[in-house]
Parts: C-alpha cells; sequence; structure tokens
C-alpha cells in the first residue's frame, strides 16, 4: 500500500519539490496551501503524472479553526498517515527591531510557530493511533545563529528548534520520530515574500553565489523520511558550500 505524506505549503518552493519528490516515489499526497487555484492545479498534475491519489486543502495555517477543520476529520482513506511535512511558513521584512513591523510580527508568528502547533496537534492523533509515524520541521539556520535585520524571523525557527525537540522527547512513547531540517539560503519564492514583491532586493539575496535549490532540500527530506523505523535524524542543518552557518557567505 502506497504511504501518506501531509505537506503544508505545497504552492511553492521546498513544499512543492517535496511533493513532486514523493509522489513520484509513489506516496499518496495531502497538499496544503491558501493558493486555491494554484493547489488544486499541482494536486491534478501529480495525479496525471505519478498516479497518486493527492487530496488538496485550502487553509491558512494561522487560523486554528480552518487547521482543525481540515486536518482534524480527514477522510477515512487519508488516516494512515505516514509523515507530516510542517513546511508552511515565512520571513517578512529585514529590519533593525527599532523599524519593524508589528503586523509582520504577529504574521510570522502565527505562522511559523503557532500554525505549526495546530497542524502538529490536529494530526498527532492519526500518529499516536498507529503507534508510528515522522513529524519532519522546518526549521532554518536563521533558527541557529541570529543575524542582523533577522530579529523575529530569527526567533520564529529558534522556537521551532525548541519546539521539535520537545515533541521529540514527548512522542518517544508512541514511537513517533520527529526531525528538524535547518536550510540555509535556497532560492525559492521566500525572497520575494519577503521583500513584498521587491523583486530586486530578493535577487540581492542570492548574488554571488550558488544556493540550495528547492529540489536540493526535497531530497533531503525524502532520505530522512526514507530511514529505517528504528533511525531518526534528530537534527541536520543543510547549507550551499559557499555558506558557513546563518551569517557568513563566501561571495564572488
Ligand atoms: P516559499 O515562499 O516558496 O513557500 C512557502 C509555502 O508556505 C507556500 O506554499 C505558501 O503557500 C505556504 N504558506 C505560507 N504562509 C502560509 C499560511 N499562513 N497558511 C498556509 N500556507 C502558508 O518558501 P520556501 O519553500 O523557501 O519556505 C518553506 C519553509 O522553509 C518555510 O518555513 C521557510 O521559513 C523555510 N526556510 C526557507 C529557506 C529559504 O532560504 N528559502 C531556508 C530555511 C528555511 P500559500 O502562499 O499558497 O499559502
Ligand atoms: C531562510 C534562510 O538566512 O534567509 O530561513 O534566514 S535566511
Amino acid at each position: 500500500m502506497n504511504k501518506i505524506i501531509i505537506i503544508t505549503g505545497a504552492t511553492s518552493g521546498f513544499g512543492k519539490a517535496a511533493a513532486e519528490k514523493f509522489a513520484a516515489e509513489k506516496w499518496n499526497c495531502i497538499i496544503t496551501g491558501r493558493r486555491e487555484e494554484q493547489l488544486h492545479a499541482f494536486a491534478d498534475e501529480l495525479r496525471t503524472k505519478y498516479h497518486v491519489r493527492v487530496l488538496s486543502l485550502v487553509f491558512d495555517v494561522q487560523q486554528r479553526d480552518q487547521v482543525f477543520a481540515h486536518l482534524g476529520n480527514l477522510p477515512e482513506e487519508w488516516r494512515q498517515v505516514d509523515v507530516l511535512l510542517n513546511n508552511a511558513g515565512l520571513a517578512l521584512g529585514r529590519e533593525h527591531i527599532d523599524q519593524g513591523d508589528p503586523d509582520d510580527w504577529d504574521t510570522m508568528i502565527d505562522t511559523n510557530v503557532k500554525g505549526l502547533l495546530y497542524v502538529t496537534r490536529a494530526v498527532l492523533p492519526y500518529l499516536t493511533a498507529r503507534r508510528q509515524g515522522h513529524i519532519i520541521n522546518l526549521g532554518s539556520v536563521a533558527g541557529k545563529d541570529v543575524y542582523e535585520n533577522g530579529n523575529v524571523y530569527c526567533a520564529s525557527k529558534a522556537a521551532v528548534d525548541t519546539l521539535s525537540h520537545a515533541m521529540r522527547i514527548d512522542l518517544l512513547q508512541h514511537s513517533i520520530k520527529v526531525s528538524a531540517i535547518h536550510p540555509g539560503a535556497a532560492k525559492t519564492e521566500f525572497a520575494s515574500v519577503r521583500f513584498k514583491g521587491d523583486e530586486d532586493k530578493a535577487a540581492q539575496t542570492y548574488k554571488g553565489f550558488e544556493p540550495l535549490s528547492a529540489e536540493d532540500v526535497a531530497g533531503i527530506i525524502y532520505y530522512t523520511a526514507s530511514l529505517p523505523a528504528h533511525i531518526c535524524i534528530n537534527d541536520l542543518v543543510v547549507t550551499c558550500t559557499a555558506q558557513a552557518d546563518g551569517i557568513y557567505f563566501f561571495k564572488q
């Protein structure tokens, strides 16, 4: 029987590339996002290309009621969830703390931290019922090293780091794996979202070095999810070769 993965934030970037990779490996996919048209079109594409089952659910992870309405009561045939990929997330703005916009702070914390918690809480009953499963959380090097102007985004990813550790401890008794993957700079829609559509600023983010691609990260997620039941990657930091940590780059 095909395995089942839930991927939040599958309309672009890592989530989309991960859905493509898992579908290609014959996993049935529950994909989520807010952009309805893109999400449903992508679901159709995956079904046609890979002949797997795909359930596309449109909701905002910040909205607790929406999260539980969609994920808390999955159709019977979708309840044998093997992997939850908590990927939906974003950065908004890159200013010093005294210049930051509190609305941006709310959105980052509500999405990256509270959204991840709501989704995890809604999905966990399917995993604990079977005493198996795997939660993979997308952290960031930004959660490991604070950089100038990173403030609230870095704090939200540090929270993902801490919560991943906490989940791993609490879920040991249910034989559920918890992995945190912390990528460095990767070229997705991330920078365009962060700079609110300013494509010149977004392009500057990746100038002078070769960043990770969404497919690079998707391959690592797939590897993490494919290890035997007794092996769990707890914490994985991955950067492009031009990046040493959350701060230091070698740019040509
Ligand atoms: P993208 O902007 O390409 O993708 C983000 C995805 O998250 C989209 O599918 C978006 O879908 C979804 N999303 C955002 N907000 C919400 C929301 N409120 N509710 C539901 N879905 C939401 O970025 P990446 O693929 O790069 O980012 C994925 C994750 O990886 C994020 O958590 C990010 O912080 C993290 N990350 C990114 C790095 C990078 O350099 N790119 C490096 C390290 C970590 P939609 O808009 O349709 O809702
Ligand atoms: C995304 C990587 O360095 O832009 O999490 O914060 S960074």
